[in-house]
């Protein structure tokens, strides 16, 4: 029996991309799932798929993890109905633009930082009094490559991602004397929805970014986070880092023509 089976996992961007591919996977190992995102309609067609192939509880709710107020109402409903997490993915992300920095649009860096930041920090600050209080829990925090090394045009992207490592680093210190685990994992390129996004609906250069060489999927990330979650509990991954073999650093990428 795998080592998640039973153990509830919220993931949060869980309608698309790595977070989608985490709540299947999880469920695959019998994990009962609690699913976020703001397209809850997607969450629903997931979640009765889930639950009819692999037979967990599944719990879907439209939380955007910008809404402080949002992401604490949803917590507590969750410590109402006894549903805290085991583990939480906080995956939930983006990037907003590829330009510049001195073309670029600061609306793309409130998006950028209020998600991928404040929104991290949000689900996190939400739970884990609730994780030390009950004594197990497990966060694992979805960073990248870019926040290893800042690439050109990645400007205020690369220093959210930069932030989620020492965050997660913080938060580890902050837990010491807990039996609550801190991890990143830190992916390179995967093609999921995430280029559409920055490049705002234009599928042609989303498409462009995963040209001329195999990128990782969804699923790749999510065995990943589910060998870093599946570790029995006196082990704490701090930072995995994950890339298509094509790729070396958050930038160097070899493409065929
Ligand atoms: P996708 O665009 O496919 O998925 C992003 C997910 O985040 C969606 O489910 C989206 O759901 C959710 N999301 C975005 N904003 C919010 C919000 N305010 N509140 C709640 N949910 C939100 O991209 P990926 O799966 O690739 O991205 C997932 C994470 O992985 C991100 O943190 C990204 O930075 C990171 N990452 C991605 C890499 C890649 O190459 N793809 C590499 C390295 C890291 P909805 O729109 O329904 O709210
Ligand atoms: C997402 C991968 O390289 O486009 O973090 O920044 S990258």
């Amino acid at each position: 029996m795998s080592g998640l089976n039973g153990r509830r996992v919220l993931v949060t961007g869980a309608s698309s991309g790595i977070g989608e591919a985490c709540a299947r996977r999880f469920a695959a190992e019998g994990a009962p799932l609690v699913l976020w995102a703001r397209r809850l309609e997607r969450l629903d067609v997931l979640a009765a798929e889930l639950r009819e192939r692999h037979g967990v509880a599944v719990h879907c709710a439209r939380v955007d993890v910008r809404a402080r107020e949002v992401v604490n109402a949803a917590v507590a409903g969750l410590a109402e109905a006894d549903l805290v997490p085991d583990v939480l993915v906080n995956n939930a992300g983006l990037a907003a633009g590829f330009d510049l920095f001195q073309q670029s649009d600061p609306d793309d860096w409130d998006r950028m930082i209020d998600t991928n930041v404040k929104g991290l920090l949000n689900v996190a600050r939400a739970l884990l009094p609730l994780m030390i209080a009950r004594g197990r829990g497990h966060i694992i925090n979805i960073g990248s490559t870019a926040g290893h090394l800042t690439y050109p045009r990645g400007n205020v992207y690369a220093a959210t991602k930069a932030a989620v490592r020492a965050l997660t680093e913080g938060i580890n210190l902050d837990c010491v004397g807990t039996p609550i685990r801190v991890s990143t994992v830190d992916p390179g390129f995967a093609e999921t929805e995430f280029s559409l996004v920055r490049m705002k609906g234009d599928e042609l250069r989303a498409k462009q970014v995963y040209q001329g060489y195999r990128p990782l999927h969804g699923e790749d990330v999510a065995d990943v986070i589910a060998y870093v979650a599946g570790l029995p509990e006196h082990v704490n991954v701090l930072d995995v880092v994950v890339m298509p073999t094509a790729q070396r650093n958050a930038y160097v990428v070899h493409r065929q023509a």
